[in-house]
């Protein structure tokens, strides 16, 4: 199935007279409080969140996973998939890959495909917390932390691998999620199986093209629960600066203990210019991987707070913006529509943040100035704002009720089957 901008118009149709009233009224108000609506249409406009290749099928906990059907099984679909995405929200222009989960047969034909729907290429993700069908070596005990030396250069060659299928495709980042930890006290020596990672990173490091990066994950518990050797963005600051230029943190929203204030974490790492990307999804509990935005909205609009901060007070570069979810109840095409308005909507409140009022209250110790600034952003309404920056750019007004009204996953089961299963998770 393809999205052709006659669907986008059909389904846009019986939306528009109510989208413009909506529209209208938030511009006005927005006016006259000084803001340019022109410019914050161009800058919502312009934040592309990439998604990844492994979100777009039914995700699965230990007990069980349910499918529900029209799942992309080939690589090519999961790209077509990702098209469908975005010429509905006109937001979603790249894949991340996780390799092997998705190693490309024919580059030709998966370039083709991606250009057809007018996709790139994100940053590639290596995987050594698998072992995989032919593989000699086992990952049990760690990858590139581990004390046996044969097993450490499986892992480091999987990621230089990983880095040239990236380069084929024009990727321009590696993303190194290392699972590597311990569940017992005394299982393994914090120091050496730090130290083996450093090193081991170095030798992927040495190995990235000059206009990569390597972004490097942290989290602090699962699928060891004593100890990660990556544990937390302090630990993956040291390693991305110790490396050098090209590294940098990740900061994945799943991966922090119980109530742990991650904005001032993005704040410190723009500080540092070391803020690399982010995986978004929300979570009560743990690495969740729920929708954006659907269990701390606030906290979300905070993080973009100090991200628009950052974007004008240091040179921190423009961060990878993914989103790493995946759960087993909701269609995964809905799903990621919803985490990406949940990302577009937190933008644009961080946008119109009265930031020289904001900074005066803080010169002026007034705290409660200080908050009601920020709620008044996170208050206001801004739907119709990111509905008709989508809109210009040629996609859906609410891209999710284009979704079900063109019938979208009923098309794809009919096309692909109610069993098809996406490799993977
Ligand atoms: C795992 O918890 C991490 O979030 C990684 O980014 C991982 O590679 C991804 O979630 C796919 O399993
Ligand atoms: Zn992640
Ligand atoms: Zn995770
Ligand atoms: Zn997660």
């Amino acid at each position: 199935m393809k999205i052709t901008t006659d669907h986008i118009h059909s389904s846009n149709k019986p939306l528009e007279i109510s989208h413009a009233r909506e529209f209208n009224f938030l511009a006005e108000n927005l006016e006259k409080k000084g803001l340019n609506v022109e410019a914050l249409i161009q800058k919502i406009q312009a934040l592309q969140i990439a998604i990844p290749s492994w979100a777009l099928g039914t995700g699965g906990t230990r007990f069980g996973r349910f499918s529900g059907g029209g799942e992309p099984s080939t690589l090519i679909q999961k790209i077509q998939d990702v098209g469908i995405l975005h010429a509905l929200n006109r937001s979603s222009d790249s894949i991340s890959l996780h390799i092997p989960w998705d190693i490309p047969q024919d580059y030709d034909a998966i370039l083709q495909a991606a250009a057809e729907v007018e996709i790139s290429f994100d940053a590639v993700n290596s995987n050594t917390f698998q072992d995989q069908a032919d593989q000699s070596l086992s990952y049990k005990f760690g990858s590139l932390a581990n004390n046996d030396k044969s097993i450490r250069k499986l892992a480091i060659e999987h990621n230089k691998e990983v880095i040239r299928i990236g380069e084929k495709l024009g990727s321009k980042a590696l993303t190194v999620w290392l699972a590597d930890g311990s569940s017992f006290p005394g299982q393994h020596s914090f120091r050496k199986a730090l130290q083996n990672t450093y090193e081991s990173l170095l030798e992927i490091y040495q190995e990235l093209p000059s206009d990569w990066k390597m972004l490097i994950e942290y989290k602090p518990y699962e699928p060891y629960f004593y100890s990660t050797v990556i544990s937390d963005w302090g630990t993956s600051f040291l390693l991305a600066n110790k490396l050098g230029d090209k590294a940098f943190t990740l900061v994945d929203l799943g991966h922090h203990l119980p109530n742990t204030n991650i904005e001032q974490i993005v704040a410190t790492l723009m500080t540092e210019g070391k803020l690399g990307g982010f995986h978004f999804n929300d979570s009560k509990y743990g690495d969740d991987d729920l929708t954006v935005g659907s269990i701390k909205p606030y906290q979300l609009f905070l993080i973009f707070n100090e991200l628009v901060t950052g974007f004008e007070e240091t040179s921190n570069p423009t961060p990878a913006w993914m989103i790493d979810a995946s759960h087993n109840l909701k269609d995964p095409m809905e799903d990621l529509l919803q985490s990406v308005e949940a990302i577009k909507l937190a933008y644009a409140q961080a946008l119109i943040v009265d930031r020289k009022s904001l900074e005066a209250a803080q010169d002026g110790q007034d705290v409660g100035q200080g908050q009601e600034i920020l709620q008044d952003a996170f208050r206001t309404d801004l739907r119709p704002l990111v509905r008709e920056s989508i809109r210009q750019s040629g996609g859906a007004i609410s891209p999710i009720q284009s979704y079900r009204d063109l019938k979208v996953r009923e098309t794809l089961i009919k096309e692909r089957g109610k069993d098809s299963k996406a490799s993977g998770l």
